[in-house]
């Protein structure tokens, strides 16, 4: 039987993957597959992945991997990068492994301005607990832990996480907003975070709005519309920070 086309990068002999099906990580995965082919950088990578579902993908690649502890990816593949500067070093994690367990990690990391890349999917919930409510829950969003839905005014607003991160990074890094709706523009921002990380610059970070059909509890055309239509409305898609655009301007 014909095989799917897959990134060279990709280890297919851990395909399927054990994503659900109509999950996002999954399609992330295959922007970055793409990204790091493009690149050619296969031999030289090191791919960190957190605690949460991100960490089905400990076998995705055939790339040197580490699965940390829930938060720990950033501060991992930091002493790894500083260890070997010559290595291009990527921590995958979910929403709540950056914005909440690991965010001291991910504010440290960003205000050093380190020179690696963190690849964060968004699906507004902590996916492998059961779907509790995470910093990225949007307001009214009913979640295992917020059944009447997410009031602002008790939790707070949802998470800006590359806002923040664009605001404490030094000049040189790289950060962008893309979605699984639009994979083309999602693997050029994560080709753009990985070059800043090769040419030296600084921090790069790519947030990815993802889907979780599992714990929303939607059908396909719900989820769709769900990443497409709702989530967008807080997150906003594009490129937050970008030292190439700095340069022209200045
Ligand atoms: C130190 C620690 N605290 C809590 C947990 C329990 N835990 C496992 S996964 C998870 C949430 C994962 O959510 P997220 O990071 O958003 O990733 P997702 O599953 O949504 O992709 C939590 C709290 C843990 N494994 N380790
Ligand atoms: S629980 Fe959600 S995030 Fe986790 S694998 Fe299933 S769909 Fe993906």
């Amino acid at each position: 039987m014909p095989q799917p086309v897959m990134p060279r990068c990709w280890r297919v002999e851990t395909k399927p993957h054990k994503f659900c099906p109509g999950c996002g990580h999954g399609l992330v995965l295959k922007a970055l597959g793409e990204a790091i082919d493009e690149l050619d950088i296969q031999g030289r990578t090191v791919f960190g992945c957190d605690i949460g579902c991100s960490l089905l993908s400990w076998d995705f690649f055939n790339i040197d991997s580490v699965q940390t502890h829930h938060g720990r990816t950033t501060p991992v593949v930091t002493g790894i990068k500083r260890a070997n500067p010559q290595l291009i070093t990527i921590a995958y994690m979910g929403d709540g492994g950056g914005y909440a367990i690991g965010s001291q990690h991910l504010v440290n990391a960003a205000a050093r301005n380190e020179n690696i890349t963190v690849i964060l999917a968004n699906n507004t919930v902590y996916a492998m607990t059961g779907g509790q409510m995470a910093p990225t829950t949007m307001p009214r969003q009913k979640t295992e832990t917020s059944p009447y839905g997410r009031d602002p005014e008790v939790t707070g607003p949802p998470m800006q996480g590359p806002e923040m991160v664009a605001a404490i990074t030094g000049q040189g890094a790289y950060v962008a907003r893309g979605t699984v709706s639009n994979l083309r523009q999602l693997k050029g921002y994560l080709k753009k975070a990985l070059l800043n990380q090769i040419e030296g610059k600084g921090f790069s970070f790519v947030e990815a709005l993802s889907a979780c059909p599992t714990n929303w509890r939607t059908n396909a055309e719900e989820t769709w519309k769900f990443v497409e239509q709702d989530m967008v409305k807080y997150f906003k898609v594009g490129e937050i920070k970008n030292p190439a655009s700095a340069e022209k301007a200045g």
